[in-house]
């Protein structure tokens, strides 16, 4: 029985792992996935809302799974870069950042994003906690005063080595803008002394760093050798003030990678949220960041001792004309558009195309053709296959899932072993970050319960009562088909998976991913009528 086979399934894979062991297909384990905090600079565009959505779907993976799950994200409001854009726009750059924070949160609100908090790096909470971070970093001899000679990428608030500035022509790999010399007295900290201990960590820890050739690039440029870091300038005066010597602010991604702990309260006399979800599972990034992802950061958790990320994941470039889409290069995919999608075939569809455009590490292109045949997809695939069901079980049994019969078809078992095995496959998709696979998992069990329609002809079997007990087994299995696949999308299309498990009848909230795959829909349930779940769109 589908039952028993669903029923078996969950037993082995909840007797495989103790409880509480910290594996993550154990429910009721704590999971802590974080953004990039962005710089509120310009307006949030398609880039900010993919690593975001991404973000938030695996979030609400791990909560639906049981898991006690905190979601981070925030703005990074520092630096040299807020300082020239509030400069061009005469105005000042905490006043520019309180007007672009504002409509970075009314975009995650219209985005149904479900962070549990959203630090601003102005704010008091953060600022006293870095500059506690930093006196720790001093207590351990790893700070010293210098001076610093060399190139800085003011974009990406980078500094680049002689060697790598005379690689790049001397201009900034994400915008061609050219570097800028600096010559400055400056505090260093010693990440020299670090480099064999984080290279070593990232050679034991193959997970630590994904995809694997992004892995492979940071090994690489760590065998070129790193200088220490300058973390303070002395010629700004935007940033959080250098413990001990007001002259400087600290480094902005010094200030910045703090967040990660100190939304968490580490550093302050409520650490409570710090002890409970540190290490982090997932920081998502971009990959233009990676470096001070793998390298900074790990050095300054060593240097505070403490334990290191699980997972960094740095995902592909929204490209244009090969170049990394950018508030900057005026080359990106707007809100604007976001939101006209979003209003014609809603933001699912939005976040369907994005996450099933291409495996996560890798770049992608926006195209308006691309779009439209993800959301064929949905239409087609998914929303045609829970019409189907809805109608059939309507018009050839009163609204009511039938028992199926004890005699099964090759076909049958097919399709039940491809519905028995989605959970375990999203779950290794989702360990995996394999968040194309997340997307399309579903809709491919989806798929194959529209080819069984096709092959079992169900409007043909009702027209013979003989083939009575043939439609009841098909009719049962379609119906656990599209329950299942709609399950699968919750963490994906939270607002169309839950609206088309309505229609089927479903009781669905409140209630973890595990129960629903083990306990779907029972033969005696009665369905809802069905209307489109994807109302086709006129397009011009
Ligand atoms: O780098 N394609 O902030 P930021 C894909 N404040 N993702 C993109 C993208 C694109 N074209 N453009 C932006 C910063 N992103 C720092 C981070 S973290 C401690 C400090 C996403 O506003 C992607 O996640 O430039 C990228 O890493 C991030 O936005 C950069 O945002």
């Amino acid at each position: 029985m589908t039952s028993n086979v669903a029923l078996d399934e969950l037993a082995r894979f909840l007797n495989d792992v103790p409880m509480n062991s910290g594996s993550s297909d154990t429910p009721g384990r704590r999971f802590y996935v974080t953004t990039p905090i962005y710089y509120p600079n310009a307006e949030p565009h398609i880039g900010h809302c993919y690593t975001t959505l991404a973000a938030d779907t695996v979030a609400r993976y791990h909560r639906l799974k049981g898991d006690d799950t905190f979601f981070l994200t925030g703005t990074d409001e520092h630096g040299l870069k807020m300082v020239k854009t509030a400069a061009d726009q005469m105005t000042e750059p905490g006043i520019l950042a309180d007007k672009v924070v504002a409509e970075f949160q009314k975009v995650w609100a219209e985005l149904d994003i479900t962070h549990d908090d959203f630090i601003r790096t102005t704010q008091p909470r953060h600022k006293l906690a870095v500059q506690e971070i930093v006196r720790r970093l001093q207590a351990n001899g790893d700070i010293y005063l210098g001076a610093y000679e060399g190139w800085y990428d003011e974009g990406q608030e980078e500094f680049v080595t002689e060697t790598e500035a005379k690689d790049r022509e001397f201009k900034s790999v994400v915008s061609g803008r050219p570097l800028v010399r600096y010559k400055e007295p400056t505090y260093f900290f010693k990440l020299g002394k670090y480099v064999p201990r984080i290279q070593a960590y990232i050679e034991a820890n193959p997970e630590f760093i994904q995809p694997e050739s992004r892995r492979n690039e940071v090994l690489s440029k760590l065998k070129m050798g790193v200088a220490d870091l300058s973390i303070s300038r002395s010629t700004l005066r935007w940033g959080i003030e250098m413990p001990g010597d007001p002259a400087h602010v600290l480094y902005v991604w010094i200030d910045a990678l703090s967040n990660y702990i100190t939304a968490l309260g580490y550093g302050t006399a409520d650490d409570s949220r710090f002890k409970k979800y540190w290490p982090v599972d997932l920081h998502l990034i971009g990959k233009e960041i990676l470096w001070f992802h793998a390298v900074y950061w790990p050095a300054m958790l060593f240097s505070l001792d403490l334990p290191l990320p699980k997972k960094l994941y740095a995902h592909g470039w929204w490209t244009s004309d090969g170049r990394k889409m950018s508030k900057s290069m005026g080359n990106f995919v707007g809100m604007d558009k976001i939101r006209a999608l979003g209003a014609t075939h809603g933001y699912d569809a939005v976040r369907y195309y994005l996450l099933r455009a291409a495996p996560f590490g890798t770049d992608l292109d926006w195209t308006d053709e691309g779009f439209n045949k993800a959301f064929d997809e949905l239409v087609n695939v998914l929303g045609n296959l829970l019409n189907r069901v809805l109608n059939m079980v309507n018009k050839y049994r009163g609204g009511v899932i039938p028992q199926p019969a004890t005699t099964r078809e090759k076909i049958d078992d097919d399709l039940e072993t491809a519905i028995s095995g989605l959970a375990a496959k999203l779950q290794s998709a989702y360990d995996r970050c394999e968040l194309q696979q997340c997307a399309m998992l579903p809709v491919e069990l989806a798929r194959q319960a529209n080819g069984y329609v096709e092959a079992t002809r169900p409007f043909s079997l009702a027209k013979d009562p003989a083939q009575a007990e043939r439609l009841d087994t098909v009719l049962y299995l379609l119906a656990r088909a599209s329950y299942h696949a709609l399950v699968g999308l919750l963490p994906m299309l939270p607002a169309k998976a839950m609206a088309g498990l309505e229609q089927l009848g479903g009781n669905v909230s409140g209630r973890s991913l595990q129960d629903l795959f083990a306990n779907p829909l029972a033969a005696g349930a009665k369905v809802g009528t069905g209307h489109p779940l994807f109302p086709r769109v006129e397009t011009k």
